[in-house]
């Protein structure tokens, strides 16, 4: 890596507390390049949706110039997850389903960051179910993009979360018979305060999400969906223009603050459609934590770490 210039976490008062240094002013130094940036080489299979939402992370990292120290990823385990190995930055190949509680942590504990989570519809809503609404209902500054296929694709097609019914897969052999969950409805549901959805066959509109994620001052929620050319070849066919399918936007008209709407617009058949169904805006847990560490320092100016934590010692005894 070149780039050297590293921020590290200032000690104000008696508590550890990072200071969000203020970005170099454009010009000062030179954004990244794809070839900086890329890693390894990505080992999907080729045709797999994967590859182009790797490629817009790439031109999200080049457009909006954020330096090798600046950039978070955090994943859980699956095809999907493999992500961070492909980026040439900071990065967390994590547990299956638990990308949310680490990505909060670093979030929490470094302001200065975006972090983003990449994962599958397994790792999400399945075994990571319940830390996909704790983590939409706190509003953690950080975007979670879901690469939704509709399938276990690393362990080889088992049934997930989202599969259709009548899914044949190594676990349903005569078809899923259990009702998908439907990713936005959850999302919106759960607190998650930006939610979009998008398709790796559109570039320009997955560039356009995952901007719009990245602004977002909150928890933000993008269903990419991802085709798995291996497993569930064709999945998506209905929602791409070149196989025959429509793409449809969200409609101008649509009131994104308007939380039924969204909920509504969630609820609308597959290929249903696609962009920003809901965005609020109320403080995050990195809001309200900020100001409650600002108010205990104030209390505890001029004392050291140990006698502070001795005191609180003292007041469990
Ligand atoms: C605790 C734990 N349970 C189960 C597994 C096995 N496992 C690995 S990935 C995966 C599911 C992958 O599906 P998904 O999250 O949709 O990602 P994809 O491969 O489809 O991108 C499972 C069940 C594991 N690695 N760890
Ligand atoms: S198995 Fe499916 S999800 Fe995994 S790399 Fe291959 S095409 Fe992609
Ligand atoms: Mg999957």
């Amino acid at each position: 890596m070149s780039q050297t210039l590293i921020e590290t976490p200032e000690r104000t008062g008696n508590i550890t507390s990072v200071v969000a240094p203020a970005l170099p002013a454009t010009g000062e130094r030179k954004g990244l390049t794809k070839k900086e940036i890329a890693a390894d080489h990505p080992t999907w299979c080729p045709g797999c949706g994967d590859f182009s939402v790797l490629a817009l992370y790439f031109k999200l990292i080049e457009k909006r110039k954020l330096r090798h120290e600046k950039i978070t990823t955090v994943a859980g385990i699956g095809c999907s997850s493999r992500f961070p190995y492909f980026v040439q930055a900071h990065g967390v190949h994590y547990i299956h389903g638990r990308a949310l509680p680490f990505a909060s942590g670093i979030s929490l504990s470094r302001p200065d960051l975006h972090v983003f989570v990449f994962g599958g519809d397994g790792d999400a809503f399945s075994i990571g179910g319940n830390h996909f609404t704790h983590t939409a209902r706190k509003n953690i500054k950080l975007t979670y993009c879901v690469m939704d296929n509709w399938v276990y694709g690393l362990t080889k097609k088992q049934t997930s979360p989202t599969s259709p019914l009548g899914f044949k897969s190594k676990t349903d052999q005569w078809g899923a018979v259990d009702y998908p969950i439907n990713p936005m409805k959850q999302a919106i549901s759960a607190g998650a305060t930006f939610v979009a959805r998008t398709t790796h066959t559109n570039p320009n509109h997955v560039l356009a999400m995952m901007e719009a994620a990245m602004d977002h001052e909150g928890f933000s929620f993008i269903e990419c969906l991802s085709e798995c050319v291996e497993f569930y070849e064709g999945a998506f066919d209905a929602s791409n223009p070149r196989k025959g399918g429509v793409f449809n936007e969200v409609p101008k008209t649509h009131d994104v603050t308007d939380e039924l709407a969204a909920y509504k617009l969630a609820g609308t058949d597959f290929p249903g459609y696609f962009g920003i169904f809901y965005k609020t805006s109320k403080p995050t847990k990195n809001a309200k934590e900020a100001e409650i560490i600002k108010s205990y320092q104030s209390k505890v100016t001029g004392q050291k770490d140990w006698q502070i934590l001795q005191k609180n010692f003292d007041r469990m005894k």
